[in-house]
Parts: structure tokens; sequence; C-alpha cells
């Protein structure tokens, strides 16, 4: 059997699906990813993107941080691909039972997907630093300088900087999603993240696919590898 249609018939088989992405997953909705050739690392800064999306940067240079935020971070207008709404439609059917992303752009909500564990926070959540008014990310986006609450403090978007923990309750619930899970799928993602990327070492089962169009270091772990190009796999499925 070629590796698609095992995955094909995994996925049928499966009750509990739990998919694990990355950026990978939205540059098909055309938002830039971080580590491919075409994407936000390999453009030139000031500063190496890591150092300008870390929490000591933005305490340092606030104003440089959002120019940057806003510039290239702010996925706004973009629409769910082929991948978000394959994955929704699962949910649906019940075969699936939680996405787990290091995605901040909100695009697998849009697609339908009710159960997202968002591990690296959202782009659509912003809170004021001082009394913890929210604000939409158009806020972030119409602001210049550093957006500021009525009340003075800083509106800072609710994404885990470079140096910053990510949410307990979120690493938790993926943790127990991965755990009970009888089929994961890793798909887009670098897997060079961490914590993020350890998470998958929690799935206990035998059906670990990974889909990626680079190779990843997990590849020999995985079950079953295609390097492909997500909508390819995810148009046939
Ligand atoms: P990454 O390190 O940029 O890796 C992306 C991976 O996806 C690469 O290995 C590519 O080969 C692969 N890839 C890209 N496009 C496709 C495609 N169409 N089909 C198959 N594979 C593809 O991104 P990671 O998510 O691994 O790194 C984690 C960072 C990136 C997280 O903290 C994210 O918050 C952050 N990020 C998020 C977004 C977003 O929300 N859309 C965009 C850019 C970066």
């Amino acid at each position: 059997m070629d590796k698609l249609e095992t995955l094909k018939a995994w996925v049928q088989e499966s009750k509990n699906i739990v998919f694990f992405g990355g950026a990978g997953v939205s540059t098909e909705s055309g938002i830039l990813d971080f580590r491919s050739v075409d994407g936000l690392y390999s453009q030139k800064f000031d500063y190496p993107p890591e150092t300008i999306i870390s929490h000591s940067f933005y305490l340092r240079n606030p104003e440089y941080f959002f120019r940057f935020y806003r510039e290239k971070m702010l996925p706004l207008g973009f629409e769910p691909n082929i991948t978000h709404r394959v994955l929704a439609r699962w949910e649906r059917e019940g075969r699936l039972s939680a996405v787990v992303t290091q995605n901040i752009d909100g695009l697998h909500q849009k697609a339908g997907s009710k159960k997202v564990y968002e591990l690296h926070g959202s782009v659509l959540r912003n809170y004021c630093t001082r009394c913890g008014k929210f604000y939409p990310a158009e806020f972030i986006k119409d602001s210049s300088g550093v957006p500021r609450c009525g009340c003075g403090g800083i509106v800072k978007p609710d994404v885990v900087l470079y140096e910053e923990s990510l949410d307990q309750r979120v690493l938790e619930k993926s943790v127990e999603a991965i755990a009970g899970a009888d089929m994961m799928i890793v798909a887009g993602t670098s897997l060079t993240v961490y914590p993020a990327a350890g998470l998958i070492r929690y799935y206990p089962g035998k059906k670990l696919v990974l889909i990626n169009r680079d190779e990843t270091p997990y590849d020999d772990y995985a079950n079953l590898v295609l390097h492909e190009t997500l909508g390819t796999v995810f148009s046939q499925l």
C-alpha cells in the first residue's frame, strides 16, 4: 500500500485523532512561516527575528517590537485553506478530538474547529498590561508606536514570546489529548521550537504520521512520513 493509502485507511479507522501543527499549515493561506527558504527568517532585519520577538527585547525596545509585530506577525484578512477545513470536518464527524497548534493566526477556529489548543497564544486576543481590558487585533493594527489602553497601560498581544513560558493549562490539556489519541498527525512544523515540539513524545500509539515539506528531526520517530505539501495531501482526504 502506498503512503497516502495507508494514511487514508488510518484516518478511516480512527475516532480520536489529534492534529499537531505549525506555521506550514497556514502557508497555503498566504501567511509566511519562519524557517522555509522564503520564510520570515530569511529576510533581513536590524536584529534576528528571534531577538525581536523575545520578552526582553519587547521590554527594552517596545517601539521596534510593535513595528515588526504589526508589519510581519499580524496575519489579518487571511482565510482558512483545505487543511484547516478538513480538520474541522473530521471534528464534526467525530473522528478528531483536538487540534494542538503552534500558530497564532486563529484560522482553525475560522474554519470551524472547536477544540483548538493554541500553545503560543493568538494575535486575536490583546490585553492591557495594567487593567486587563481586552482589545481586538484591529486595535493593534490601527495603532501607531506602542499601543496604549485608555488607562495608559501597554496593550500586549496574547502571544507567547521567546523567553516566556507557555500557558500551563493549555499545555496540560494538549498533553492529555495527545496521550489519549488513537492517531496523531504532525504537520507543517519544523519541530525545532521547544517545549512545543517535545509534546509529540506523549503520543503512546503506533499511528504517528508526519507530513511536512522539509525533513524534521523527528522523521525517524514517526510511523509514517510524507514529504509533501499539506494541500496536496489534505485535498485527497
Ligand atoms: P517553522 O519553523 O517556520 O516551520 C514550518 C515548517 O512547515 C517547515 O519545516 C516547512 O517545510 C513546512 N511547510 C511550510 N509550508 C508547508 C506546506 N504548504 N506543506 C507542508 N509543509 C510546509 O514553523 P513552526 O510552526 O515549526 O515553528 C514554530 C513557530 C512559528 C511558532 O511559534 C509559531 O507561532 C510561529 N509562526 C506562526 C505563524 C502562524 O500563526 N501562521 C506564522 C509564522 C510563524
